[in-house]
C-alpha cells in the first residue's frame, strides 16, 4: 500500500510565544499568568497576591530572545523547508491587563512583522489563541475563567487579532491543552489553561467543570464569528493526546482504561460535536455537581463547533486497576492507577515512548470525530551536550523523530486518517514548560542558553536539522 501524504501536507514547527520569545515586558507587554510561574515546582499561590519580584530568574522572561531573533530563526525555518509554523500570541503584548478597550498597537505590529517575515518564505503561520497565557491581571482581579468577563476579554481579544491577520493566517486554535486542567491535583495545569488554583476550591472539580464550560462557550462564539469575517478561515481546538492502555485483559483494567479516556475526549466532544456528552452530565448529577450554564450556551456551542482537531502527542499512558501507586509522569494528568509498561522505553524525563501510540489515537479520534487532524505537537525533550567539534549529533531524536512519522504515515494509508499536518514541538531550543529547563531540548536548531540564565544565544544547526530537511523535501518518503 502506498504510504503517500497528500501533496499539501503541512510540515513545519511548533512553539509557544511564552517558551522563547522573551521580552516578557517590552514594548507595553503586561504581565502574564505564565511570567510568574518558575516551572518544574510550581507554586502559582505564592505569587498572586504579591508583586512579581523582577530579579528572580524567570527562564521565560528571557527565554532564547526571539522576540529579536525572529528573523534569523525563520531563515532557517525556510532552510529546512517549512511550510508552516506554528505559534501562539501572546495576549497580554495585545492586551496588556486584558480588559481594556484598545490594543497595545505595539504588540499588534509586531505579530505582522512576524507573519510578515514567514509568509516572505511561503510559510503559512498556525497560531494558538491562547497558549497556557492570559494577562495576570484577569487571574488577580476576576479569578480567571471562574468568571464571565474573562469569556468577554478572550473573545474580544481573539476578535480583535482575527481581524488583523485574517489575510496572513488561514489556521487558528483557541486553547493549547485545554484538556491538561482535567488534573486537578496538578495545580500548574489549572493555573496555565484558567488562571484558576482550583485545589483552593470548596469543589475543585465542580470549578474545573465551570472555567472549562467559559472556555468552550468563548471558543464556540470565536469559531461562528470567525467564520461569518472570512469563510477561509479554519479554528480548530487543541488537546493533549496520552492514550490509556489497560495493563491487562483483565476486564477491569479495560473498563478503568475506558472510563480514563473520558478525560481525554471530555474537551474534544464538547468542542468537536457542539454539546455535552451523557458521561459527563452523569457524572455532574451523580457528584452534585451544579454547572451554570447560561440559557444560550447551549445553542452557542452547537454553532460553533471547530473546524478540525490539533494535537500534541508524546507518550502513552498504562492503568491497571488494583494499583496504588503511580509512574512519575508530570504531563499526562496520570491517576494513582498508572503503571509502567512493560514493553515501553522511556525519555530522560519518564516520559514512555510509544509510536504506535500515535497510529492508534489518530485513528481514534478521526473515527470518533470524522473532522481533520493536526499533529500541532510531538518530539524527545533531551539534553543535548556538543561533542568536541561543538556538533550535536541528536540521533535518538531522528530515531524517535522517524518512528513517529512511520506511524502517522500508516494512519493516513491504513486507517483513512485525514491528517493536515505534522509540526514537531520546539523545533527551536526554548524553556520546558514542566520544568522550566532550558536543558529539556527538543530543537532542530540548538540554542546556546542554560538554566542559569548565562549563554550567548547563538544559534546553531544539529544533525536533526539536514534530517528533517530531507523528510520534508521528500513529503515523508525519505526518512
Ligand atoms: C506541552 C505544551 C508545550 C510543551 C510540551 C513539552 O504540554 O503544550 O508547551 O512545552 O508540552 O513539554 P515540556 O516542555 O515540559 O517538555
Amino acid at each position: 500500500m502506498s504510504q503517500q501524504l497528500p501533496d499539501d501536507f503541512l510540515w513545519g514547527g511548533a512553539v509557544a510565544a511564552h517558551q522563547l520569545e522573551g521580552g516578557w515586558d517590552q514594548d507595553g507587554k503586561g504581565p502574564s499568568i505564565i511570567d510568574v510561574v518558575t516551572g518544574g515546582n510550581v507554586n502559582t499561590a505564592r505569587h498572586i497576591d504579591q508583586k512579581i519580584d523582577t530579579h528572580a530568574f524567570y527562564p521565560n522572561h528571557e527565554a532564547v530572545d526571539f522576540y529579536h531573533h525572529y528573523r534569523e530563526d525563520i531563515q532557517l525555518f525556510a532552510e529546512m523547508g517549512f511550510k508552516c509554523f506554528r505559534t501562539s500570541i501572546a495576549w497580554s503584548r495585545i492586551f496588556p491587563l486584558g480588559d481594556e478597550t484598545t490594543p497595545n498597537e505595539a504588540g499588534l505590529k509586531f505579530y505582522d512583522d512576524l507573519f510578515d517575515e514567514l509568509l516572505k518564505y511561503g510559510i503559512k503561520p498556525v497560531i494558538t489563541l491562547s497558549h497556557f497565557e492570559m494577562p495576570l491581571h484577569l487571574a488577580q482581579k476576576y479569578d480567571g475563567w471562574m468568571s464571565r468577563k474573562v469569556l468577554d476579554c478572550f473573545v474580544n481579544f481573539s476578535k480583535t487579532v482575527i481581524e488583523r491577520y485574517q489575510h496572513k493566517v488561514t489556521y487558528w486554535m483557541t486553547f493549547n491543552e485545554i484538556n491538561n486542567q482535567k488534573n486537578i491535583e496538578n495545580e500548574l495545569f489549572g493555573w496555565v489553561n484558567s488562571g484558576v488554583l482550583f485545589k483552593q476550591k470548596s469543589k475543585p472539580e465542580e470549578a474545573m467543570y465551570q472555567a472549562a464550560h467559559h472556555q468552550f462557550v468563548a471558543s464556540a462564539i470565536v469559531v461562528d464569528w470567525a467564520h461569518q469575517l472570512n469563510p477561509e478561515l479554519k479554528i480548530g481546538c487543541m488537546c493533549a493526546m496520552v492514550p490509556y492502555y489497560p495493563y491487562s485483559s483483565n476486564p477491569d483494567d479495560v473498563m478503568l482504561a475506558h472510563q480514563h479516556m473520558h478525560d481525554r475526549y471530555y474537551f474534544s466532544d464538547v468542542m468537536i460535536k457542539g454539546h455535552y456528552p451523557s458521561y459527563a452530565k452523569c457524572e455532574w448529577q451523580r457528584k452534585g455537581y451544579h454547572i451554570v450554564i447560561s440559557e444560550d450556551d447551549e445553542a452557542i456551542l452547537a454553532k460553533g463547533k471547530a473546524d478540525y482537531m490539533g494535537l500534541s502527542y508524546y507518550m502513552s499512558n498504562t492503568i491497571k486497576a488494583d494499583v496504588q501507586t503511580s509512574i512519575s509522569n508530570s504531563l499526562d494528568g496520570s491517576s494513582s492507577a498508572s503503571v509502567k509498561n512493560p514493553y515501553l522505553s522511556a525519555s530522560d524525563w519518564g516520559w514512555q515512548i510509544d509510536p504506535v501510540g500515535l497510529r492508534y489515537s489518530l485513528a481514534a479520534l478521526y473515527e470518533r470525530y470524522e473532522v481533520p487532524l493536526f499533529i500541532v505537537e510531538n518530539g524527545l525533550g533531551a539534553s543535548d551536550t556538543p561533542d568536541a567539534n561543538g556538533e550535536i549529533n541528536d540521533d535518538y531524536r531522528i530515531d524517535y523523530l522517524r518512528a513517529h512519522i512511520e506511524q502517522l504515515k500508516k494512519a493516513v494509508s491504513i486507517d483513512g486518517v485525514d491528517l493536515m499536518g505534522y509540526t514537531p514541538w520546539g523545533c527551536i531550543d526554548l524553556v520546558s514548560f514542566t520544568t522550566g529547563e532550558m536543558k529539556k531540548r527538543y530543537g532542530f536548531i540548538y540554542v546556546d542558553k542554560h538554566d542559569d540564565g548565562t549563554g550567548t544565544l547563538k544559534r546553531k544547526t544539529k544533525k536533526s536539522f539536514r534530517w528533517y530537511q530531507q523528510v520534508i523535501a521528500s513529503n515523508g518518503q525519505t526518512l
